[in-house]
């Protein structure tokens, strides 16, 4: 319509050889036709528009088999071309390699220089330590199966192997369960750490010990076990059996009972203590409620049928999200705030860090509950265009995430800003309960022995008091004030 209309008053000569700039012209053209406002921005010569088009479509061939290397594309060369899926798959190897050899040095390490009679729960551990050892473990048991699976596609592309190819006797959807056999445990690998922050961090800002902590502990590992079982909730359209699909419907539903435990001992662990109103407690509590609303939503997606309706809609990408870049990233952010003074020296700035708490956990909530109900709308995900009918909570979600980018540059401008004030870090909290107790005994015990030996001091008997002294405290417990 464009191209006709600049046809028809026949200014397409004088367009390429007059001397008035061309954006003289295109503001002609604009005033002329309003509505081709966005064609006069992306589309201005129809070269340039043949070149995106193009690119964007050879783009798309290589990219075909997604982040999650779906096999008939990703396992054959004629889907996509030797490139960037040969980087991918290498990448995720070298990946693979270097977790295995982090794990192993810690794993190992713990294994031979632990002190002697240390078990794994038991309590005198901080929650931090369980959970990150569970999680090495956790990271021992998938890596091979994901390296593997990585090797098996890398022969298939480039060494004739049929692990993948139906036609010659292999399993297209084999390399689906391996990779999600990886894949859902990777993400407790992921949050199960900051479950040990926030085990951690609730009994500091709550001056009480965290509710049943053995139920705690419990839970974690009993998360991580059948986290290894549930791997089958991300494939419910690819023609499982029936049978197979409740049985994984079921386990992941059953999940959420450790789960639910962990969030009620945190809530009631917050009710009867004596808070401490700080940027931990915030953290903590956005923590808490992202981690239910995500929890939740994952219960509708763990439902097969409600699963049929809902697969690779922006619903599931709204609740993975938000239990990573959510609860997740909030748990990270709570376990940097909680060892601040321990890593940098320095307290926190505290108006940076409630500039950040406020942008990113608002950028997160305002990016992700629109998604729900374009994912209830029906919206797929996996797309670069949409309906107009979106564009309204489309725009909500893109102005959530550049909020959530902000927070992000609130999180670096604090670390600046405490560095640049140096506040004195009045307690090092250094993640070891039993720190504190013992530095507040000798603060009682000293105050203690000041008291009674003023009382005792008071007494008008020399001898007595000598002897009551004598009697009670040992030599470098007693204060005389008196030398008569
Ligand atoms: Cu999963």
């Amino acid at each position: 319509m464009f191209q006709k209309r600049e046809e028809k008053d026949g200014s397409v000569l004088s367009y390429f050889i007059s001397p008035v700039p061309k954006a003289l012209l295109f503001w002609h053209n604009l005033v002329s036709y309003p509505e081709s406002f966005w064609r006069a921005c992306s589309r201005s010569f129809t070269k340039r528009r043949r070149k995106v088009y193009f690119t964007k479509c050879s783009e798309r061939t290589n990219v075909t088999a997604g982040w999650t290397f779906i096999t008939p594309f990703s396992s054959n060369l004629k889907y996509t071309g030797f490139g960037s899926q040969d980087i991918l798959i290498i990448s995720v190897i070298f990946a693979g390699i270097s977790s295995t050899v982090g794990f192993t040095n810690l794993l190992i390490t713990r294994r031979t220089l632990a002190m002697p009679g240390l078990r794994n729960r038991r309590v005198l551990m901080p929650f931090i330590s369980i959970a990150l050892f569970l999680t090495m473990r956790m990271l021992a048991i998938v890596t091979p199966v994901l390296g593997a699976a990585m090797i098996m596609l890398f022969m298939d592309r480039h060494w004739q192997t049929t692990f993948f190819e139906f036609a010659y006797g292999g399993d297209t959807i084999l390399f689906q369960h391996l990779f999600w056999f990886f894949g859902h445990p990777e993400v407790y690998i992921l949050i199960i750490p900051t479950f040990g922050f926030i085990n951690m961090v609730i009994p500091f800002i709550n001056t009480r010990r965290v509710a049943s902590k053995h139920h705690l502990i419990w839970a974690i590992y009993v998360m991580a076990y059948m986290g290894y079982l549930v791997w089958g909730h991300h494939m419910y359209l690819l023609g499982l059996d029936h049978r197979s699909r409740s049985l994984y419907s079921t386990i992941t539903i059953m999940i959420s009972l450790p789960a639910t435990i962990k969030m009620v001992n945190w809530t009631l662990s917050l009710l009867n203590g004596a808070l401490k109103v700080d940027i931990l407690l915030l953290f903590t509590l956005a923590y808490i409620i992202v981690f239910v609303v995500g929890g939740f939503t994952g219960m509708w997606l763990s439902h097969v049928a409600l699963n049929i309706a809902m697969h690779d809609t922006y619903y599931v990408v709204a609740h993975f999200h938000l239990m990573l870049s959510g609860a997740t990233m909030i748990g990270l952010f709570t376990g940097v705030y909680y060892y601040f003074a321990a890593l940098f020296g320095v307290k926190y700035s505290r108006l940076f860090a409630y500039f950040h708490f406020v942008y990113y956990v608002g950028g997160q909530w305002l990016t992700f509950l629109p998604m729900f109900w374009l994912g209830f709308s029906g919206l797929p995900r996996r797309i670069h265009d949409y309906p107009v009918i979106f564009m309204g909570w489309q725009g909500m979600a893109t102005t959530g995430h550049l909020i959530t980018m902000m927070g992000i540059v609130f999180f670096f401008l604090m670390i600046l800003d405490s560095h640049i004030e140096r506040k004195v870090a009045i307690y090092t909290p250094l993640g070891n309960p039993r720190w504190h107790k013992r530095i507040q005994y000798y603060i009682f015990k000293i105050r203690y022995l000041q008291l009674t030996n003023k009382k005792i001091n008071k007494l008008p008997n020399m001898k007595v008091r000598q002897l009551i002294q004598s009697r009670y405290f040992n030599e470098y417990e007693i204060y005389n004030t008196k030398t008569s």
